[in-house]
Order: C-alpha cells, then sequence, then structure tokens
C-alpha cells in the first residue's frame, strides 16, 4: 500500500497560543518586545486566536476538514519558564491534552521546538547570539523528547532559520530589532545550527521511532538571465539564505567556498568551534521541513548597497504598489523584479512555479532527503460578507496553483511526504498584526468567543484532500 501523503495545516505558539502569562509560562522575547515602546503598533499575540482554550474546537475542524496532520510549535518559556530549568508541569499538560486532541481524530501532530519565540532569559543575555543558546536549547528539547517521545512523530528544532536571523538582524523588524548587521547574522545563523544540532544529539539518545528536521524558510534563488553575472549573483544569494543551513543540516557541514566566501567578506568567524563541528557532522537531520511562498530573484549588485526590507509597517500600505520585498549586498546580489509576475498586497511575489524549482532543487543538491512542505499559505485582507461567509477565493487559486506545482515535483520522484497550509486558522501575523490573514478559518476578533467561521478555501481544501485521498487509494 501506499504511504499516505499527510495533508493538514500550521501554526505557531506565539501567533495563536495567547495565554502569554497563564499556568506558569514565562515570557518570551515576544512577550518582551510587544509589551515594550519598540512595538510601535502596540499589537501584541495576549490573546490572539486563543489558541490555548480552543485547541479542541481548531482540532475538531481540522478532522471535520480532512486534514491528516497539524503542525504546531510549542512554547519554550511554557516549558522552561526561567533560567533555573525548573520544568513547568503545567506546560507540558497543555500540549499533552493538544496531543490527545489530534490522537483523538488520528491527526498526525508535526511539532517545532522553537518559532521565533526564544525565552525571555535567553533574550536578556543575547538571544541568538548568546554563545550560551544551543546548550539551553539542548536542556529544553530533552524535556520536551523525553515526556512526549513517540506521541510526537515528527520534530523540527529551528522554523526558519534563515528567516528568523534575517528579521532580528538585518531587517530589525523582530526582536533585537538590529539593521543590516551582517556579523550579527552570521554567529546568530551559527549558533542556530549548533542549537539544531546538539538538540538531535539529546534526540538520538532516546532512539525513538519518531522522525526529526528542520524547517527552512527561502527557496533556491534564481534569476531572470544566465550570464555569468546572474548565475554568481544566484550562488551568492544561495549562501546568504540556504547554504548555512542545509549545509550543516543534511550533510553535516559547511562547504570551503561558503566558508571562504564569507571571510572575504569581512565575517569573524571567532564564534565557531572546533567542537561544534563535530556535532553537527555527527547529527544531521532525517527530514526536511520547506516553508514555500515564493522564490529569491536576483541580479548582481550594481546599486553597490546593502539593504534589506520586509513587509513591515512603513513598506505595507495594502496597495502592493510600492511595498517591496527587496534585499541587497554589496558585491554579491540585490533583489530583481520580473514585471510578469504579480505582487501580493505586501510586495511579494506570487509565483507558484516557484514550488516546482524549490523541491526539484533540493533533490538535486540533497539526494532524496524526505520534504514536508511545512507552509504554504496566501496572506489577505479579508472580512465577513453579508451572508456571514468569507470569500477568499484569491487564496483557492494561490493554494490550487502552488499544490500543482509541488504535486508535479512529487510525481516527477522528488521525496515530499506533506503538505500544510499556512495558517489553520486567522492568527498573529508577527509585526503585520492581525489584518494580514492568512486562515482556512476566519478568526472574528470582534467577538468575545473569537468566533470560528471557516472560509470558502477550507471547504474546497476539504474537498481537495479528499479527492487526492480517493484517487491515492484507487
Ligand atoms: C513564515 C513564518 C510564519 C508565518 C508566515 C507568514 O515565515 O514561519 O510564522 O508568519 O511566514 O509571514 P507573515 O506573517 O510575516 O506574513
Amino acid at each position: 500500500m501506499k504511504e499516505k501523503m499527510l495533508m493538514g495545516s500550521a501554526s505557531a505558539a506565539y501567533q495563536a497560543e495567547g495565554a502569554w502569562n497563564q499556568d506558569g509560562k514565562g515570557a518570551s522575547i515576544w512577550d518582551d518586545f510587544c509589551h515594550s515602546e519598540a512595538n510601535e503598533t502596540g499589537i501584541t499575540g495576549d490573546v490572539s486566536c486563543d489558541f490555548y482554550h480552543h485547541y479542541a474546537e481548531d482540532i475538531r475542524m481540522m478532522a471535520e476538514g480532512n486534514q491528516n496532520t497539524f503542525r504546531f510549535s510549542i512554547s519554550w518559556s511554557r516549558i522552561v519558564p526561567k533560567e533555573d530549568r525548573v520544568v513547568n508541569e503545567k506546560g507540558l499538560e497543555f500540549y499533552d491534552k493538544v496531543l490527545d486532541e489530534c490522537e483523538k481524530y488520528g491527526i498526525i501532530p508535526n511539532v517545532t521546538l522553537v518559532h521565533y519565540d526564544l525565552p525571555d532569559y535567553i533574550g536578556r543575555k543575547g538571544g541568538w547570539c548568546y554563545d550560551g543558546v544551543s546548550d539551553e536549547f539542548a536542556y529544553y528539547a530533552s524535556v520536551v523528547f523525553k515526556h512526549y517521545g513517540d506521541r510526537i512523530p515528527l520534530y523540527v528544532t529551528v522554523n526558519e532559520p534563515n528567516h528568523n536571523a534575517y528579521c532580528d538582524y538585518l531587517v530589525g523588524n523582530y526582536p533585537p530589532n538590529e539593521k543590516n548587521n551582517l556579523q550579527d547574522y552570521a554567529h546568530c545563523g551559527y549558533n542556530m545550527m549548533v542549537c539544531n544540532a546538539k538538540a538531535i544529539m539529546e534526540f538520538r539518545k532516546l532512539n525513538l521511532k519518531a522522525k526529526i528536521g528542520i524547517v527552512q524558510g527561502a527557496g533556491p534563488s534564481q534569476s531572470l538571465y544566465e550570464t555569468p553575472e546572474y548565475q554568481q549573483a544566484v550562488k551568492y544569494c544561495d549562501y546568504f539564505c540556504n547554504d548555512w543551513v542545509l549545509d550543516p543540516a543534511i550533510l553535516g557541514y559547511y562547504k570551503e567556498d561558503f566558508v571562504e566566501a564569507i571571510k572575504a567578506k569581512g565575517i569573524d568567524l571567532s564564534f565557531v568551534k572546533k567542537e561544534d563541528l563535530e556535532i553537527m557532522k555527527e547529527n544531521t537531520i532525517d527530514f526536511l521541513g520547506q516553508n514555500i511562498y515564493s522564490r529569491n530573484l536576483v541580479k548582481p549588485n550594481t546599486s553597490g548597497v546593502t539593504a534589506f526590507t520586509v513587509n513591515n509597517k512603513g513598506n505595507n500600505d495594502g496597495t502592493g504598489k510600492t511595498a517591496r520585498e527587496t534585499r541587497a549586498i554589496e558585491g554579491w546580489f540585490e533583489t530583481d523584479r520580473d514585471p510578469n509576475t504579480k505582487l501580493n498586497p505586501w510586495g511579494r511575489e506570487i509565483y507558484p512555479r516557484c514550488a516546482y524549482v524549490t523541491l526539484t532543487k533540493r533533490k538535486e543538491r540533497y539526494g532524496d532527503i524526505p520534504i514536508y512542505v511545512t507552509e504554504n499559505g496566501h496572506g489577505m485582507y479579508e472580512s465577513v460578507d453579508d451572508n456571514g461567509e468569507v470569500n477568499d477565493e484569491a487564496r483557492i487559486d494561490f493554494l490550487e496553483n502552488y499544490l500543482y506545482w509541488i504535486m508535479k515535483a512529487k510525481e516527477e520522484g522528488v521525496n515530499v511526504k506533506g503538505y500544510y497550509v499556512w495558517s489553520n486558522t486567522d492568527l498573529y501575523s508577527w509585526i503585520n498584526g492581525y489584518k494580514k490573514r492568512y486562515g482556512l478559518v476566519f478568526v472574528d476578533y470582534e467577538d468575545k468567543n473569537l468566533k470560528r467561521i471557516p472560509k470558502k478555501s477550507y471547504y474546497w481544501y476539504k474537498e481537495y484532500i479528499r479527492k487526492y485521498m480517493d484517487n491515492m487509494d484507487n
């Protein structure tokens, strides 16, 4: 019998749970940031869609929507709230209840250990640039592995190291809000990969049946032309957002040309330790989680500028005309624009074929590693119409087109084992707050019970999964 494709949806602790200080939870760097003056909008994830109290309803709706898997993350500060490393039993209990619900419906959990929300006590010591972060993470990870064991068949260490480091140290829209700091970007990125390897080391000690992976945010870089200069720009962009995550995670080492390139860029690599590299070599992932939103379209850097913008406040007028996502590193590459490709209202390309390119290129470089598409989704401004419905045709169109290319890659032999829509319900979209909605299920934030209303895309996805599974059975 053919192995069943996992098809479900995804969320993350800080974005969905709310209950930010309940039942012994400590604060995370996102709690601190959102409660500080640095958060110009004043919008927080304090309540969000309150998954903490609505998990049973949300998981039931996934099951009713034919979904057979759920990706969520554990809040590190719920499990180890303070520096003293004392475990918060109530935190463990909460996720036990979430897992109970999943088991009730046969929904396979795919669980991330950290999705941007470091505990505040790590943040105060330097966050991802604190060299003790990997030992703290390994400790927390071992608590989770020992407690949940094989109840969780798919573990993810770190969500999107590249995008997280990028927003933290280059764009500056995520805490600690540093801008254009390539040195800390590299340091943070390195520490994240040590975290990944040390968590895997803890995981292997337990001989579980479960599998462990990492989630990558970016797809491979692309260019409109194939000249040597354009190819060089593509290579540098891959150094910048792909190779430093995937090479150590999958191969167990950084490639020589990459190391030479970053040294030539003037990055001080004195944070690299021989014993970390040994641990990385011995502790690679079982599967790759790949988030798919868009491509990195680049050209040679002619501006001489190093600068980064993302869909944050000030770059987000919701019209799609001026808002752009751009990145440029002097001498390496800069973002290109294809006039034939549509942008979403946040300035991000809608380019479904990038899903195929991403998956086939992963196979080209890394062979048959199992891949789960851990996020794919479309942010929109949305409201309920006079009939009480949310007609998100644009999302359906988006998902249908991306799924076409994902399934094509799978049919052609890429080892795609799962797919997750980002997100199951509407939730806190980081610095975009609540107006940018991604959910298959609408959340009425005005309603005191945070009423859930399945969108048209929810029913479309339900039917898509049914047909897909029927075809697999025949
Ligand atoms: C991914 C993150 C998610 C999610 C999504 C959409 O990078 O892993 O947490 O938020 O992007 O991004 P945004 O909410 O910024 O539009």
